[in-house]
């Protein structure tokens, strides 16, 4: 069966390719979300997309992803520095959740280098840019087991 993965997207991502393109790239959140479309159906999984600048929606879609998904890819934004709410979510959802950033938080403020939400991840990826979520989709596709014969590997893909 092809792997559900859903990826979300928390506040200002919204804005991207917008502002401040020296630290997030120039490309739209709306042509991230096509590439993972299209590396989705080269891959045989299936993605379903969701940003929302609210903590409770963000809330409400981990829960339904534990009926509608097998594996999570989460940019939480600012909410990774602040959110017990979505820290909480997560560690009730079963399947392996990729925390993700566009920029290297780890070089940035002191603040950003704290992430509440990367003890409830199975792994984190940061400053690839953009091509980040297609890493991450590859990644949480390949930790289910699902990639297609060939490019599925024997290699551990982290901590379960
Ligand atoms: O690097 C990332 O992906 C971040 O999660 C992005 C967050 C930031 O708070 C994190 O520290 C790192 C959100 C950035 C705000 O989004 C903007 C998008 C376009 C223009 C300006 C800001």
């Amino acid at each position: 069966m092809a792997a559900r993965v859903m990826i979300l997207n928390g506040p200002n991502l919204n804005l991207l390719g917008v502002r401040e393109p020296h630290i997030y790239g120039t490309t739209t959140l709306e042509e991230i979300e096509a590439s993972c479309r299209a590396f989705a159906e080269t891959i045989g999984a299936e993605v379903a997309c969701h940003q929302s600048n609210h903590e409770g929606v963000l809330v409400d879609w981990i829960q339904a992803a534990r009926d509608q998904a097998d594996a999570i890819v989460i940019n939480p934004a600012g909410f990774s520095y602040t959110s017990h709410a979505i820290y909480d979510a997560l560690k009730i959802f079963d399947g392996p959740i990729i925390e993700l950033h566009i920029s290297n938080i780890h070089a940035r403020e002191e603040f950003k280098r704290h992430s509440k939400i990367s003890a409830a991840a199975t792994a984190v990826i940061c400053g690839l840019g953009a091509y980040g979520y297609i890493v991450a989709l590859q990644s949480a596709t390949q930790m289910l087991g699902a990639l297609p014969e060939g490019l599925q590997t024997d290699l551990p893909a982290g901590p379960h």
